[in-house]
């Protein structure tokens, strides 16, 4: 059933670039919002927006009850929680569809799995995917722990199974580590996800992190489109992130897209997902799954022109995808730099009133923000207001193509990342693009001393 009004369940940037893609295609939005974000350019845009809330994102933007309300008020058809907020959570899906509305997602028996890690790494490894060495499931005592830890060799990493995004990860360099590093990660764990599962990996010193794009239609149907790589981070919040990766040869681009367009379609994945891999010594290993779209989406939309917004509302609505793999061709280099309000040395957040506001244009530049001069960033929510993201015919064009646009950006009345941004795509590293996860702090602890 084609969808005619849709409810964004997000705000910021998402918000506007689900709603973009809406009015493209000849649907209505409707904007729920907080009321710390009566002012928001996606209330703004949107043909219809309610309030769901006061500004603590518990009581509205994670609201189920007061989200499914809106869109009943409103008469959507359709929901589409961009990233963060709900958009992992398989119960909302569940709820979303029994009152009779279109998920533009998963189907929430894959964001189920996915969210538990050693489902996802279970699930994965039945799927053909290389795993990092470690335990097949969760670690129920220190002497498993001890066995396999010796199997795989020191250092290892303990993770929890309901982490992710970096959190609840002990490394361990040897042994007698090994009990006190498995004791707390399986009570910060619960403590923080309610859950003490924890799983054990051999610990790679210094990989990548990149990315494979996937979309599936839901009945055994999958595409990749290329990969990202996201390696350039701070505190597991990535900073720049870049299609292809400058690393990674178009033979195994085909070979690892194959492998995970392959699990895909077995799976009869639906929608829009990332598969994470640490990249190191020329080898992949699969870490976790987003079975969302994500912050860096727009680098693969600009080396494959495909609109994944688009895309993901297609599948929703029973369209199928718009191209075969064939039909996939990736052209040319993308680079994205997020820019959060913070201060760019000590990256305390920076919330505050724009003055002024104007942001980089010209050819191939492309900017997704919600900002405006004359609005005030409230402090309840995420820093990052918004993302540069640049396409080159290569990536030293690229690269010479951002600096400019980096040196038109202008953000007044708060402090932003722009002049970071500056600094790090003028160093070496970036230049050359022999940059690791570890990188980036690295060097800014060079930067301080
Ligand atoms: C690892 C690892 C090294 N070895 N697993 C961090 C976030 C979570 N998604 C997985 N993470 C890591 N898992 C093994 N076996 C290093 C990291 C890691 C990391 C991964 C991707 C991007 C940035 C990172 C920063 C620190 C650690």
């Amino acid at each position: 059933m084609p969808i005619k009004k849709l409810l964004i369940a997000n705000r910021g940037e998402i918000a506007l670039r689900i709603h973009r893609a809406c009015h493209e295609m000849g649907i209505a939005t409707v904007a729920v919002h907080s009321t710390a974000d009566s002012d928001a350019m996606h209330v703004r845009l949107a043909d219809e927006s309610v309030c769901i809330g006061p500004p603590a994102a518990k009581d509205s933007y994670l609201n189920m009850a007061n989200i499914i309300s809106a869109a009943e008020i409103t008469h959507a058809d359709a929901v589409h929680p961009g990233y963060g907020f709900l958009s992992e959570n398989a119960q909302f899906a569940e709820i979303v569809e029994s009152h009779g509305l279109c998920w533009v997602g998963p189907k929430p028996e894959h964001i189920r799995i996915m969210g538990d890690k050693v489902e996802a790494k279970r699930t994965a490894a039945k799927l053909g995917l290389p795993l990092v060495p470690g335990s097949p499931g969760p670690i129920e005592n220190v002497a498993e722990a001890r066995a396999i830890a010796a199997e795989v060799g020191y250092p290892v990493i303990i993770k929890a199974a309901s982490g992710g995004g970096g959190r609840g990860m002990k490394v361990v360099e040897d042994e007698d580590h090994l009990e006190s590093a498995m004791m707390q990660a399986a009570s910060e764990a619960k403590a923080a996800f309610g859950d003490d599962t924890v799983y054990l990996e051999k610990y790679l010193g210094d990989p990548r992190h990149i990315e494979f794009q996937i979309f599936g239609d839901g009945e055994g149907n999958a595409i990749h489109i290329g990969e990202r790589d996201c390696s350039i981070q701070r505190r597991h919040q990535k900073v720049i992130e870049e299609a292809p990766s400058p690393v990674i040869s178009p033979e195994q681009r085909a070979r690892m897209g194959g492998i995970v367009a392959k699990a895909m379609a077995d799976m009869h994945y639906r929608g829009a997902g990332t598969i994470e891999f640490l990249y190191e010594n020329d080898e992949f290993y699969f870490i976790e799954m987003n079975t969302r779209l994500q912050v860096e989406h727009p680098v693969t939309e600009l080396i494959s022109d495909i609109d994944l917004v688009r895309e993901q509302i297609r599948v929703a609505q029973g369209d199928g995808l718009s191209c075969t793999q064939d039909q996939v061709v990736l052209h040319g280099h993308a680079i994205e730099c997020r820019i959060n309000a913070e201060d760019p040395v000590t990256f305390a957040p920076s919330p505050g009133l724009v003055k002024n506001y104007v942001a980089p244009g010209g050819m191939h530049v492309r900017v997704d923000s919600g900002l405006y001069a004359g609005y005030r960033v409230p402090p309840y929510y995420d820093s990052m207001i918004g993302k540069l993201i640049v396409y080159g015919t290569t990536r030293d064009e690229c690269i010479m193509r951002l600096k400019r646009a980096l040196e038109e950006f202008v953000v007044e009345g708060m402090k932003t990342t722009v002049p970071l941004q500056q600094k790090i795509i003028r160093t070496e590293a970036f230049k050359s693009g022999n940059y690791t996860i570890k990188w980036l702090e690295q060097w800014l602890d060079e930067q301080q001393a």
